[in-house]
């Protein structure tokens, strides 16, 4: 089923702003006022992008360890460091798997923890103490999917709006790591929906999270909740209670998750415990203030909600890793996209000068990365930057640079990814093919294009 995603965000857009919809007892002004002071602030221009690497800071609120070695932490947030991806299967391995919690992970018990269901779009229309429930037993009694996807937060690459294009942006400031692939098992949302007694009436859906409420500049905006349009939850969303052939881990929603293939990782609600199914449109802050286009080029309230991830690359190498001249390189790295599959990718090795095409590992495949590598026989030292720029089965091609939004989300142009190459005579330590950062041979390598990594 191909849903009208586009002609659902410019209804929604019209109503939020003719002041139709509601939002969960926060008021639109609030939330206005609220974005502004947000943008104050969490601007990250100038801030060291690997600073955390150096002096790891604790993470709050996350369960599994991250190490250095793995993550970057970034505030409440762990970034995968995609060094650590090298050599990773397909799936993304739960221990580097990236966390982006608004507050911090909770401690459920999969026993007492029920799924309640409610809403105006329901047979009986029952209010939230009315709601229709489900205990995790219920759920593992259902038919099960298995299904490949990546989550990938709407604001990963963003970092690379001020590193690459000099751009003031708010929100945290992730390099390419805010993104993971696994195999989830679970049980498809529409089964539960007519279970709990969908009509067509329902518009919108809205899981809500049970970690705690999110509070910034001082207000709360309530507990993580994001409307859903009824056409997605029915296509190919699942209630995910597996990842990766296990159960759920605490950090990634632990007993039960959203899983919606292809949307932005806001979509994917963690620690679910209650779904509205309404008849009308709804609206949280998580829809209306954030995870929409802001700035010079987007309409005045913004533009609609964003629902599909864009397209992206990724080198499995640290930025500034050092390789020896007169040696053979295995590069390797991934692209995704929430458009389409992989179709190929180009790599340039020179800074942008020369392309030549990556080596596909995985054939292209929605909602999933696809592999690729390429060897690399640097000639002369020196500092360099290495590109990979995708396209997708859907024609899409990554941009040299991508318009800007003031909150920095879906940055899809290529990412100049800045190495270095040593003369073979000070190649001790650095095993052919290896990447490793260039600690040993002094400072950083000079930046190549403004990219700080
Ligand atoms: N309940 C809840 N769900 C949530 C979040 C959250 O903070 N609370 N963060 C969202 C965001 S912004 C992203 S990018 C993904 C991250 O999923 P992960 O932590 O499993 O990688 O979860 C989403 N679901
Ligand atoms: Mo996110």
């Amino acid at each position: 089923m191909r849903i009208d995603e586009s002609a659902y965000d410019r209804r929604r857009l019209r109503q939020w702003l003719a002041g139709e919809a509601r939002a969960d007892g926060v008021s639109r002004r609030d939330l206005l006022r609220l974005a502004a002071a947000a943008g104050v602030l969490t601007t990250l221009a100038g801030r060291p992008a690997r600073a955390a690497a150096d002096t790891p800071a604790p993470a709050p609120g996350i369960v599994k360890p991250v190490p250095p070695e793995l993550f970057t932490i970034r505030g409440t947030n762990a970034e995968t460091n995609w060094s650590a991806l090298r050599g990773t299967g397909f799936h993304t391995p739960v221990d580097r798997f990236f966390v982006r919690n608004h507050t911090s992970t909770p401690r459920l018990d999969r026993d007492s923890w029920r799924l309640k269901v409610w809403g105006g779009g329901l047979r009986g229309a029952p209010g939230p103490d009315r709601a229709v429930e489900f205990g995790h037993d219920d759920l593992r009694r259902l038919p099960s999917v298995t299904l490949d996807a990546f989550v990938e937060c709407a604001g990963n690459g963003r970092s690379h709006f001020t590193t690459q294009q000099g751009d003031t942006v708010t929100g945290t400031a992730w390099t390419l790591g805010a993104v993971g692939t696994a195999r989830w098992r679970g049980v498809r949302l529409s089964r539960v929906l007519r279970l709990a007694g969908l009509t067509r009436h329902a518009v919108d859906l809205q899981p809500r999270g049970l970690d705690d409420a999110y509070v910034t500049g001082g207000t709360s905006l309530g507990r993580v909740r994001r409307p859903l349009p009824v056409a997605k939850a029915l296509d190919d969303v699942i209630l995910a209670y597996e990842m990766n052939g296990e159960p759920l881990p605490p950090d990634h929603g632990h007993p039960v998750r959203v899983l919606v293939p292809s949307w932005v990782g806001i979509s994917h609600i963690k620690w679910v415990g209650d779904i509205e199914v309404s008849d009308r449109p709804l609206y949280s802050p998580w829809n209306t203030d954030f995870y929409r286009l802001f700035g010079p080029g987007h309409p005045p309230g913004g533009s609609a909600p964003l629902t599909r991830q864009t397209l992206k690359s990724a080198f499995e190498t640290d930025a500034g890793a050092a390789f020896g001249a007169g040696a053979r390189h295995r590069l390797t790295g991934r692209s995704w996209s929430g458009a389409g599959g992989i179709r190929h990718v180009d790599v340039s090795t020179d800074a942008g000068a020369t392309w030549r095409r990556a080596d596909l590992h995985d054939r292209p495949r929605a909602g999933v990365w696809s592999r690729w590598s390429l060897d690399w026989h640097p000639a002369t030292s020196g500092p360099t930057a290495l590109l990979a720029r995708a396209t997708d089965t859907a024609g899409r091609t990554q941009p040299d640079t991508t318009a800007p939004n003031t909150q920095g989300y879906l940055f899809d142009a290529v990412v100049r990814h800045p190495v270095t190459v040593l003369p073979p005579a000070d190649r001790h330590g650095t095993p052919p093919g290896s990447g490793r950062p260039a600690a040993a041979a002094g400072p950083p390598p000079q930046v190549i294009g403004g990219a700080s990594g």
